[in-house]
């Protein structure tokens, strides 16, 4: 009989944060199941959160670092992997700079205990210019509308699910997300939960998801019109003398800009464009207006589109108007236990201005310092002053996950230097010449950093390692504290880790107003855990470090091995405001001088055939089709397709059809289904596993088809940057 234990462990895979108990037998995990005394999740888990076990035993995993001699991989120790990484990158910046060095910081960072509080190390002691990220394929719309709304870029107002009474949601599916920009354990339950205090869920959606399904009603639309949409509520709420911004209107700005602004987008000039009734879009306003509590919330399918800034900011404009903001049941700011360091003053950001450089090929202005992940391998592959050269990946996988596909993986073999801070050996890996890897999520201890900041509740939860790590394996934030060191001129033997953490560590308590002194001689251990410390002490129930007695500490959370809870949200625009004028800004001039573009795109007539992506829930992006329990039974790599396109585009079920868009063509099986609405088809991101000379040998049987090969890199939404990877024109014909 070996011996027998159980862990409780915070689920890394998504942003509802399930508690797990882990069953541990032998030294492997024997089974994982819901920790019901979760103060946060009270029992919740989705299937995904079942296979963290089959994620760290996966015999696939990286756990050694790998160099990469021509097409051959050998396994090394760490002082050999980062002393290539030094002899593949100094030459690079001797001879063109630091200029020529760029990274990609890919999801999981955000998941990763390591990562997330240390990737600013990497991007701000390298001297690496210019970094892309899966930003600009996600979120960098709302991140523009909140830097110009709120004054900080990652001051995101999340939708109080849990006390709302009608919940309208336009471009999510948490049946497979789990939620997004939104943190609420068993999000979809509240469905449940509001119809039985008679409350309704409408869902504005192409498809009719899973979501949509166990909703009310089902309000279908045509992909990237939500802004006229919403727009056509807007003027409603005004033109109908609707508007009321109860107890926030001392601090809101521009109502009357506003109400200029959308004077000619009534209903009847927008409905026709978004496939929606105009009756049903002023009927919307007044539900909104009428109730009691509610709110409506937006994510991807409103980011990841031709005008994703424009929706990202009505989203929050109309819960302002219906007195549905900062107060329970709307829209509010959620108070994290421990601060999050995208909250860290960004007095870079605080006149902001688009476009304070531009990109080299295509011309992309910056936007909130970054241009489209799209812009990556043309700025690889087209020589001349300013190429670039070499290239870190940290938890990223762009040749999957960014538009224009084809092209970066033709790229990447072109750099003098590609280091991969990952765990797989995978579509994109496979380029690089140096994979790093970090430890399994199970073997290293974890608190949500970014993640508690979107969160319907405060609360705090620490998990301890369930496994230890091998010896000798360094955490991902030593290795990106190396990477930094390295390209800012260290030799690879000489860095110092503990000094610079111990700088890194002295610079947030100066942020924080802590003497470095009194915070520096409370540990005998840098790192993450430090850190976090740090944020909990310095955050809104803090000790800091002695100042308040009582106050919270990272010590007290890990007394309570289910969490502690701290309450819902509470109302605190006035705490978050950070712009200029202290004020919220309802109209930014930036945002309204984009509405003649959308006017253009309402005179443009009807696309025939666009395509969109979905998620699924037991995928995670592209890199979790490696867990055989999580892609046995029917491929779910298929293109959804209404009946009448079908017949139109003469495929049948279960055949192969040929997808083609401006970008690219593919093939993939069709599933005819009247959850699509006519004229838009759906395809799932994050396949396309048949690529050589990867190590993947479950996903390899289920490769799918990328998506992103259809997504033309230039199709963007003009002013954030974000790719339109929704909305695309396609033609559908029989394979
Ligand atoms: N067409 C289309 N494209 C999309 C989207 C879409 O909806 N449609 N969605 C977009 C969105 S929202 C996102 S966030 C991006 C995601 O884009 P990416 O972040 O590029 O892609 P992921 O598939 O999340 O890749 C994660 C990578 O991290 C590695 N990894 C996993 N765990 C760890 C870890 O603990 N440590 C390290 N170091 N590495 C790890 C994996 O092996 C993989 O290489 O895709 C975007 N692309
Ligand atoms: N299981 C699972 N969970 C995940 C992920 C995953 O890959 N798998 N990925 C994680 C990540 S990185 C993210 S960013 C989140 C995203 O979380 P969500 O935002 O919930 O993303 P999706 O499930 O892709 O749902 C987006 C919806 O937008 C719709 N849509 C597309 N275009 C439009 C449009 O123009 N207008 C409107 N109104 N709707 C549109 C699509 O049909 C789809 O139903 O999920 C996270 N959680
Ligand atoms: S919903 Fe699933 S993937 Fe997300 S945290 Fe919970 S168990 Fe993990
Ligand atoms: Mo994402």
């Amino acid at each position: 009989m070996g011996e027998r234990t159980t862990h409780l462990h915070t689920c890394t895979l998504c942003e509802a944060m399930c508690g797990l108990e882990i069953t541990v037998d032998d030294g492997r995990v024997a089974l994982i199941r819901a920790d019901r005394d979760d103060v946060w999740s009270h029992g919740f888990l989705c299937p995904k959160g079942t296979t963290l076990g089959k994620l760290h035993e996966d015999p696939d995993r990286v756990r050694h670092p790998m160099v990469r001699d021509g097409d051959r991989w050998r396994e090394v120790g760490w002082d050999e992997a980062f002393a290539r990484c030094e002899e593949l990158l100094r030459p690079v910046i001797d001879r063109y700079g630091i200029g020529a060095v760029t990274a990609f910081i890919g999801n999981p960072t955000a998941h990763n205990f390591s990562l997330g509080r240390y990737v600013g190390v990497l991007i701000g002691m390298s001297g690496i210019p210019m970094i892309y990220s899966s930003g600009t394929v996600d979120q960098w719309p709302k991140n523009l509308s909140s830097q110009l709304m709120y004054g900080g870029m990652w001051t995101f107002p999340i939708p109080d699910v849990p006390r709302t009474d009608l919940w309208i949601v336009m471009g999510a599916n948490p049946h497979a997300s789990q939620g997004s920009l939104l943190a609420c354990p068993d999000l979809l339950g509240q469905i449940d939960r509001i119809r039985d205090d008679g409350g309704r869920t409408i869902v504005v959606d192409p498809r009719r998801t899973g979501t949509a399904e166990r909703a009310d009603e089902w309000i279908p639309i045509i992909p990237g019109t939500d802004a006229a949409l919403l727009l056509g509520m807007v003027n409603v709420l005004f033109a109908d003398g609707l508007v009321d911004l109860g107890g926030i209107a001392d601090l809101v700005d521009g109502v009357d800009v506003l109400r200029s602004a959308c004077r000619d987008f009534t209903p009847e000039l927008v409905a026709s464009a978004c496939g929606v009734p105009a009756e049903r879009i002023r009927r919307l306003a007044h539900e909104l207006a009428d109730a009691e509590r509610a709110v409506l919330y937006g994510r991807i399918g409103l980011c990841n589109q031709e005008f994703g800034s424009l929706a990202s900011w009505l989203v929050d404009v109309v819960n302002i108007l219906t007195r549905h903001f900062d107060v329970p049941g709307g829209l509010m700011f959620p108070k994290p236990v421990a601060w999050g360091l995208n909250s860290l003053p960004r007095p870079d950001l605080a006149d902001f201005q688009a476009g304070r450089w531009r990109s080299r090929v295509r011309g992309a202005p910056e936007v909130l310092g970054q241009v489209p992940v799209s812009c990556l391998a043309e700025e690889i592959d087209t020589p001349g002053e300013g190429q670039l050269h070499a290239l870190i990946t940290v938890a990223g996988n762009p040749v999957i996950s960014a538009p224009g596909a084809a092209r970066l993986d033709r790229a990447l073999p072109l750099l003098d230097c590609m280091i991969s801070v990952d765990n797989w050996l995978n579509e994109t890996t496979r380029h690089a010449h140096v994979i790093l890897p970090g430890l399994s999520p199970l073997e290293q201890p974890h608190f949500d950093d970014l993640l508690w900041s979107l969160a319907v509740r405060s609360a705090a939860k620490w998990s301890d390692p369930v496994f230890e790590p091998e010896p000798g394996r360094p955490a991902e934030w030593e290795i990106l504290i190396r990477l930094a060191a390295i390209c800012a001129g260290t030799a690879a033997a000489e860095v110092d880790v503990a000094a610079i953490d111990d700088g890194f560590f002295t610079m947030l308590c100066q942020v924080k107003g802590v003497d470095p002194a009194v915070a520096l001689a409370a540990y005998d251990h840098g790192g993450p855990e430090r850190m976090c410390d740090l944020t909990v002490r310095t955050g809104p129930w803090g000790d800091r470090y002695g100042e308040v007695p009582g106050g919270l500490t990272l010590e007290a959370i890990k007394a309570e091995p289910h969490g502690i809870d701290l309450g819902p949200m509470t109302p605190r625009l006035a705490e978050v405001l950070q712009t200029p004028s202290g004020k919220l800004q309802l109209a930014p001039p930036y945002l309204t001088g984009d509405l003649p573009r959308l006017l253009e795109r309402l005179a443009r007539p009807a696309e025939p055939l666009v395509l969109v992506s979905r998620r699924h829930v037991r995928s995670k992006n592209s890199w979790m089709h490696n867990v055989d329990v999580l892609v046995k039974g029917k491929d779910r790599c298929t293109l959804l397709i209404n009946p009448d396109d079908a017949k139109r585009c003469g495929v049948l079920d279960g055949t192969p059809a040929r997808v083609t868009s401006e970008a690219g063509t593919i093939e993939v099986p069709v599933e005819v289904t009247d959850e699509m609405m006519p004229g838009v088809v759906c395809l799932p991101h994050g396949w396309g596993h048949d690529k050589q000379g990867t190590r993947l040998s479950v996903a390899r049987d289920h490769p799918g088809v990328n998506n992103n090969l259809l997504a033309p890199p230039d199709f963007v939404d003009a002013i954030s940057g974000n790719a339109a990877v929704n909305g695309i024109p396609v033609e559908v014909s029989p394979a």
